[in-house]
């Protein structure tokens, strides 16, 4: 655990125009975490800008004031918080404006955080970083059913519905007292986890049909290339999940997704069952996440990063 819930009420109190930054290719939990914290500022009367560098992706555009977000256009605010991001580089292009922002904090939840601010709420044990937005707005009195259902959102999207082995008693106090507020969270958990439209199924049943396993089915892989995108109207946002079919095979431990990003330049998404690492895996090429889920971009050949990444899992069953 790295900085409290205490610097980061002293940072908002001490500001009047806060910017909100989330991380690129943004998920459930970096889209609810920011527009709750910045729905809770705004009635708390600061002025709040909400950045992403790119679009919000289709599936979370349910999420209340997802439309909010944009890119910097002002070079600078007065202060600036990165919610969900493990460095700096996940701000992607909005780094420059981030950087240029007098004061700066951050609130997230990666084991691998690299420390890149004075002033730090992280913990990296919360399932989701929500966890930790949820703390700092039950301490300034702002919670209401608008904000408990996009906390409740973020937590669902980040525990993997409440699956994964980051969800702690926490997680759960937390989500009862979402729940409270009355929000629909049958519908919320829809959203997030079964709901998909028919371009992403047709994308899904083609890539799963052509799986790879190795090492005796202990490691799979599966890839998206742009000729598979093209053939299903889809695009890399909707790979999202995919890869939990094949962690969630018996036999597989290590499960990699490579999708193409440009040519010669992959995504590459990692699960893993305990005790192997995925944060390990990734950082070999830079990137970082958490114990069962990490990732990072990754150049080249795709047969030579495959027969890359399924050396280190070899090396690691
Ligand atoms: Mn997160």
């Amino acid at each position: 655990m790295t900085g409290n819930v205490g610097e980061i009420l002293d940072f908002l109190s001490k500001a009047q125009d806060i910017a909100l930054f989330c991380h690129t290719n943004p998920d459930g939990d970096a889209l609810g975490s920011t527009l709750a914290l910045a729905l809770a500022l705004e009635k708390a009367g600061k002025q709040v800008s909400l950045y992403c560098d790119c679009a919000v992706p289709k599936k979370y555009t349910f999420l209340k004031g997802s439309e909010k977000f944009s890119f910097p256009t002002k070079t600078a605010h007065e202060a600036a918080i990165s919610v969900d991001c493990s460095s700096l580089d996940r701000l992607g292009k909005c780094t420059k404006c981030f950087l240029a922002s007098r004061k700066r904090a951050a609130i997230d939840h990666h084991a691998s955080f690299e420390r890149f601010t004075d002033t730090c709420f992280v913990d990296g044990k919360a399932s989701a970083c929500a966890e930790l937005v949820f703390e700092v707005i039950k301490e300034m009195d702002m919670l209401d059913a608008e904000i408990a259902a996009l906390l409740f959102g973020a937590i669902v999207t980040d525990s993997g519905c409440f699956a994964f082995s980051s969800v702690t008693v926490n997680t759960h106090i937390i989500a009862s007292e979402l729940m409270s507020y009355g929000i629909d969270a049958a519908d919320i958990i829809y959203k997030v986890y079964k709901s998909t439209d028919i371009d992403r199924f047709r994308l899904k049943s083609r890539i799963l049909q052509k799986a790879q396993f190795f090492e005796d089915n202990s490691v799979a892989a599966i890839v998206f290339e742009a000729e598979d995108f093209a053939a299903t109207g889809t695009s890399l946002e909707q790979t999202e999940g995919m890869i939990n079919e094949l962690i969630d095979i018996d036999s597989v431990k290590v499960a990699y997704a490579l999708s193409e990003v440009a040519p010669r330049n992959f995504k590459l998404s990692i699960r893993t069952k305990s005790p192997i690492n995925a944060a390990e895996i990734a950082n070999c090429f830079g990137g970082g996440g958490h114990v069962n889920a990490a990732g990072c971009r990754v150049n080249g050949f795709k047969e030579d990063i495959l027969e890359k990444i399924v050396k280190l899992a070899r090396d690691r069953l």
